[in-house]
């Protein structure tokens, strides 16, 4: 008896093995002409597959040597991976993968926007991918000069579109020093900007309050980096910031220093007053009529809708807050900008902060696609 029912579970399992699975019409298509299987599948969209690249953009070589070919391209994103400048927690020289990571849901075949009908990845500009800037961890002076150099070099290729020929940077970072090199970038093509500066910081620190005269180059950092652009010419005295809370480190010098900086203040809870179109309409007026640099400090929001940042604040916008404010900028001649202080070390496991910078990108490349800027001649 023991030996008749084991043939009968044998016989079960010789059944259960002659299920056959649906057809999957791909995979009962004959080998292809060329001898190699044709599964009948497309693999050629890179969505959540292949290396990772911001929104799976194509990834260009953009620092090839002098005589390489380059494919041209009109927007180009590169990552800048610092972060020893820096007053308090570090961590963001991960930021560029980190927003990159954020990035992974979004694709040049899925973005057509509910609010606009628009999607910016299929229109005239071709947004590229270019990795990151080679940076050196152990000396603040040369990793600053080689991301002024990668600046350089990616802005001097030729743009894709015959009439638009100087490509545009969007930056990620990095620490918020990593903006001076891209300032100086703007500065050669497009010739001095208007600052749009949204952080909970005023980062015009005189480097002789925040650095403490140590050293000059410890006065480079990136609470001072907007008063050393300013010094070097670069930008205009129609700056401003918003989303200004964290404290100064006076009762006047601070503020008025700011001023002369070139810079005035929407400060985080004026949105409480004059609503986020206030807020749009207050950014616009200050910049008519100039070209435009927006860098977004990831710590301009609110810790709990971005923890990962180095110089936390609360009493911040919400991310929705700051994309709206963000998109009706649009119009604007918006020449370079950057997402900085993304430190994903500090970022929780739905990836928060990493997701709201991924969009924020996003929403700089539409403000780009909507106005294209022609160079200065040079
Ligand atoms: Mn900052």
């Amino acid at each position: 008896m023991a030996r008749l029912s084991h043939l009968l579970a044998f016989a079960a399992t010789a059944i259960a093995r002659e299920i056959t699975f649906p057809p999957v019409s791909g995979m009962q298509e004959p080998l292809g002409a060329t001898g190699r299987m044709n599964l009948g599948m497309d693999l050629s969209e890179p969505l959540y597959s292949g290396l990772m690249t911001f929104g799976s953009l194509p990834y260009v070589h953009c620092l090839a040597a002098a005589d390489t070919t380059v494919e041209p391209y009109d927007i180009a994103i590169v990552g800048a991976p610092f972060d020893t400048g820096v007053t308090a927690r570090p961590g963001a020289r991960y930021g560029p993968n980190g927003i990159r990571q954020g990035s992974t849901r979004m694709h040049a075949q899925f973005s057509w926007s509910v609010y606009t009908g628009r999607n910016y990845f299929q229109e005239w500009a071709k947004v590229v991918d270019c990795g990151d800037a080679p940076l050196t961890v152990l000396d603040n002076t040369i990793a600053l000069k080689q991301l002024t150099k990668t600046h350089e070099v990616i802005s001097a290729r030729k743009g894709n579109d015959s009439e638009f020929t100087v490509p545009r940077i969007i930056t990620l970072g990095g620490d918020h020093t990593t903006t001076l090199p891209a300032l100086r970038s703007t500065f050669t093509h497009f010739g001095p900007v208007s600052v749009i500066h949204f952080d909970s910081h005023i980062d015009t620190w005189n480097p002789d309050v925040l650095g403490g005269g140590f050293s000059h180059y410890a006065g480079v950092n990136h609470g001072t980096f907007l008063h050393i652009a300013h010094e070097e010419g670069l930008i205009l005295n129609s700056s401003i910031h918003a989303g200004i809370r964290a404290p100064v480190s006076n009762k006047k010098y601070d503020i008025h220093h700011d001023k002369s900086c070139g810079f005035t203040i929407v400060k985080a809870r004026d949105l409480d007053k004059i609503g986020m179109q206030g807020v749009i309409d207050a950014l616009k007026e200050r910049v008519k009529g100039t070209k435009v640099y927006i860098s977004v400090d990831i710590d301009v929001l609110d810790p709990a809708f971005a923890p990962a940042t180095g110089t936390a604040e609360v009493g911040g916008w919400t991310t929705r807050e700051l994309l709206t404010i963000l998109d009706g900028l649009s119009g604007m001649e918006v020449v370079g900008a950057d997402v900085v202080e993304v430190a994903p070390i500090y970022d929780n496991p739905g990836e928060t902060t990493v997701l709201a910078a991924a969009e924020v990108v996003h929403s700089l490349i539409g403000l780009m696609v909507e106005k294209p800027v022609k160079g200065k001649a040079t």
